[in-house]
C-alpha cells in the first residue's frame, strides 16, 4: 500500500530526478521536512523514462555525476566513455539509496495543481488521485525534456500495431527481431536508437522531416588511465567546468574559424571529428556566433555524410541545410550515418513526399502506403515548459502560470516567477539549462536554493519573490544575449518550435554556465538583489 502524505510539510519536491533527489538531500540537511512527489514508480527522471534501445548520454560519464560528495565520485565507477541509460539510472538508484532518499519520496504520485494562499504563506499542493498536501516551498524539478510528444498525424489512432515514443519507453525488453518498423523523427532519440534497432528489426524506415547534425561519440569501455586522471584532482576539475559555457571541461579554441587557413581548419575539424562528441563545437570559439565561421563546420559534416552514406540521394537528405551547426542541439551517435548503408534500412524524405496518414497497417505518404509491424514515435517533447505548464499553478492573487506565460516563459534567472512566491524552478526556463551539463546546473541550482533557504531560515522569513522588475530586466537580458549569436534562426526545440501554438521565444539562457553561476552568487551576495524577502515565521508554521 502508498504511504500517505502528510498534511503539512516545510517543502513539496516535485519530481525525483537528478534535481529532486539532490534537493531533498540538501533540505534534510537545512532540518527541513520535505517529500518529494514523482509520478513513475521508480527514480530517475529522465532516465527512467526514456529506455529505448541506444539511450545514451552525450556528456562524458566522468564529468554527467555528481559533485557534491568526493567519497561518491570516487567510489564510482563508469564502464563506458559515454553511460549507457541503464548505468545511468543504476546510479540514480545508488545516490537514492547512498543518501537513504526513498524513505520521503511518494511514487506513483503525479501533481495535478498547486495554489498559493497568501495569508498563510503557503502551497497546497493537490495529486491527480486526490490527496492534498501544505508546505512553505514548492519546488519544482520536473525536467526540461521529461513531457512527451506525439505528432497529431491523422489517423495516428487507428494504427493496429505496436507503437511506441522513445520518451515513454516500455520497463520490459521491445522484440523487433523479423519486424518491420518505422522510426518517425530524426532528433538525438532516433539517431541514438535507429543503429540498434535496424540491427535486430526485419527492415527499418525512417520518416525524415528535418535531418540533424551529428557527431560520432566515439564511445569506448572506460580508459583506466583517464578515470585515474579524473579522479587524481576531482575538485579542481569541478570547479574548473563549472566556469566552461556548457559546464563541461573540454578544450575550446579561442581563435575565430576564418581566421585560419582552410587547412588548418581542416586539421582541427578532423581532429576533433575523430575524437568524438560534442566538443566538436569548440573547434572555434565562433562558431555559434558568425554564420560565416559556422558554414565551415556544417560544410565539413555535410561532407562526412556524403563520404560515408553510398548512395547519393539518402546522404543528400541526411546533410542538413536549413541551420546552422549547433543551433538545434548537436547529436551523438554510434553508426547512425552508417546504418543506411545497410540493405534493410530506407529513409522516406518526408519534405519531398509528406505524411498523409497513418492506417490501420502502415504509414501513407504522398507516393504510397508502407505496412509496419511497429512504429516508433521519436517525436521529442514539449521542452521546458510542458512539465511545468501540466501542473495548474495558481499564485499570488490566483493568477496562473499558463496565462502569466502565454507569450513564452518569463522568469528571474529560471529560478523564481513573479506572482509565485516560494516556488522554485530546478534548471528552469531563463536558465543555463538544456544548454549545459545538467548536473553541473542542478547542482548549482540546487545549491542555489539552499542558500537562499538558509539565508530565511536564519532571519525567520517565510516569503520570497521575484520582483516585477527583476523578472523584466532578466528576461530583457536574455534575448539580447540570444540575439548575439545564431539560435534564434533555428526551428527548434529551444524555440518552442516544434509545438504548433507555442510561443516562438528562446527559452535556454545562452549566456554560459559560468558567467549565469556568478550572477547567481553575486545576487546572492547582495542579499538576493531583486527578491522580495518578506513575513516572519512563527515557529509552530512548519
Ligand atoms: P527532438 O530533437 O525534438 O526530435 C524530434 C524529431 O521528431 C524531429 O526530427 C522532428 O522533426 C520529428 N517530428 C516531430 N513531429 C513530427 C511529425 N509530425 N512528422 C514527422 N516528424 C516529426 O526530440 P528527441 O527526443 O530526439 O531529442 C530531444 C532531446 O533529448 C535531445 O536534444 C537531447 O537533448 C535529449 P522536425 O525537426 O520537427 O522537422
Amino acid at each position: 500500500a502508498r504511504k500517505p502524505l502528510p498534511a503539512r510539510l516545510d517543502a513539496v519536491i516535485v519530481g525525483a530526478g537528478f534535481g529532486g533527489l539532490y534537493m531533498l538531500h540538501r533540505l534534510r540537511g537545512l532540518g527541513l521536512s520535505a517529500r518529494i512527489l514523482e509520478a513513475a514508480d521508480g527514480v530517475g527522471g529522465t532516465w527512467y523514462w526514456n529506455r529505448y534501445p541506444g539511450a545514451r548520454c552525450d556528456v562524458e560519464s566522468m564529468q554527467y555525476s555528481f559533485s557534491f560528495d568526493e567519497a561518491l565520485q570516487q567510489d564510482w565507477h563508469w564502464s563506458e566513455r559515454f553511460a549507457a541509460q541503464p548505468e545511468i539510472l543504476r546510479y540514480a538508484n545508488h545516490v537514492a539509496d547512498r543518501y537513504d532518499l526513498r524513505r520521503d519520496i511518494h511514487f506513483e504520485t503525479r501533481v495535478a495543481s498547486a495554489r498559493y494562499d497568501e495569508a498563510a504563506d503557503r502551497w497546497t499542493v493537490a495529486t491527480e488521485a486526490g490527496e492534498v498536501v501544505s508546505a512553505r516551498f514548492c519546488i519544482m524539478a520536473t525536467g526540461c525534456l521529461s513531457a512527451a510528444r506525439l505528432p497529431d498525424i491523422p489517423g495516428i489512432a487507428s494504427f493496429g500495431g505496436e507503437t511506441y515514443h522513445t520518451g515513454y519507453w516500455p520497463h520490459r525488453k521491445v522484440d523487433f527481431s523479423g519486424k518491420r518498423v518505422a522510426v518517425i523523427g530524426t532528433g538525438s532519440s532516433a539517431i541514438q536508437a535507429i543503429p540498434v534497432i535496424a540491427a535486430e528489426a526485419a527492415q527499418v524506415t525512417v520518416f525524415q522531416r528535418t535531418p540533424n547534425f551529428s557527431i560520432p561519440s566515439r564511445n569506448a569501455p572506460m580508459d583506466a588511465e583517464y578515470e585515474a586522471w579524473w579522479k587524481s584532482d576531482y575538485p579542481a576539475k569541478r570547479r574548473q567546468a563549472r566556469l566552461m559555457r556548457t559546464g563541461i571541461l573540454y578544450d575550446i579554441n579561442p581563435q575565430s574559424a576564418i581566421e585560419v587557413d582552410e587547412a588548418t581548419r581542416s586539421a582541427e575539424y578532423e581532429r576533433r571529428w575523430a575524437n568524438g562528441g560534442t566538443a566538436f563545437m569548440g573547434a572555434y570559439h565562433d562558431l555559434i556566433l558568425n554564420k560565416a565561421s559556422n558554414d565551415t563546420a556544417a560544410e565539413f559534416v555535410r561532407n562526412k555524410i556524403r563520404s560515408i552514406v553510398k548512395d547519393p540521394e539518402t546522404a543528400e537528405a541526411l546533410a542538413p541545410k536549413d541551420h546552422p551547426i549547433g543551433t538545434k542541439r548537436i547529436c551523438v551517435d554510434t553508426d547512425y550515418y552508417e546504418t543506411y548503408n545497410r540493405p534493410n534500412v530506407a529513409l522516406v524524405n518526408l519534405r519531398k513526399t509528406p505524411i498523409e496518414t497513418i492506417t490501420e497497417t502502415g504509414i501513407r505518404t504522398s507516393d504510397g502506403t508502407r505496412e509496419f509491424d511497429v512504429i516508433v514515435f521519436a517525436t521529442g517533447f514539449d521542452a521546458m515548459t510542458g512539465a511545468l505548464l501540466k501542473v495548474d499553478f495558481a499564485g499570488r492573487g490566483g493568477r496562473r502560470l499558463s496565462a502569466e506565460w502565454e507569450h513564452g516563459p518569463r522568469s528571474y534567472l529560471g529560478l523564481m516567477v513573479a506572482g509565485f512566491p516560494n516556488m522554485f524552478m530546478i534548471t528552469g526556463p531563463g536558465s543555463p539549462s538544456v544548454l549545459s551539463n545538467m548536473i553541473v546546473s542542478v547542482e548549482q541550482h540546487v545549491d542555489w536554493i539552499t542558500g537562499l533557504l538558509g539565508h530565511m531560515q536564519d532571519r525567520g522569513l517565510a516569503r520570497v519573490e521575484a520582483t516585477e522588475q527583476a523578472q523584466e530586466a532578466w528576461v530583457r537580458h536574455g534575448m539580447e544575449v540570444a540575439e548575439k549569436t545564431l539560435y534564434p534562426s533555428a526551428a527548434s526545440w529551444y524555440m518552442g518550435a516544434n509545438i504548433p501554438g507555442k510561443p516562438r521565444v528562446f527559452m535556454p539562457y545562452i549566456g554560459g554556465v559560468g558567467a549565469y553561476r556568478e550572477t547567481c552568487d553575486t545576487i546572492a551576495a547582495e542579499g538576493y538583489r531583486g527578491f522580495a524577502l518578506a513575513g516572519e515565521t512563527t515557529p509552530a508554521a512548519a
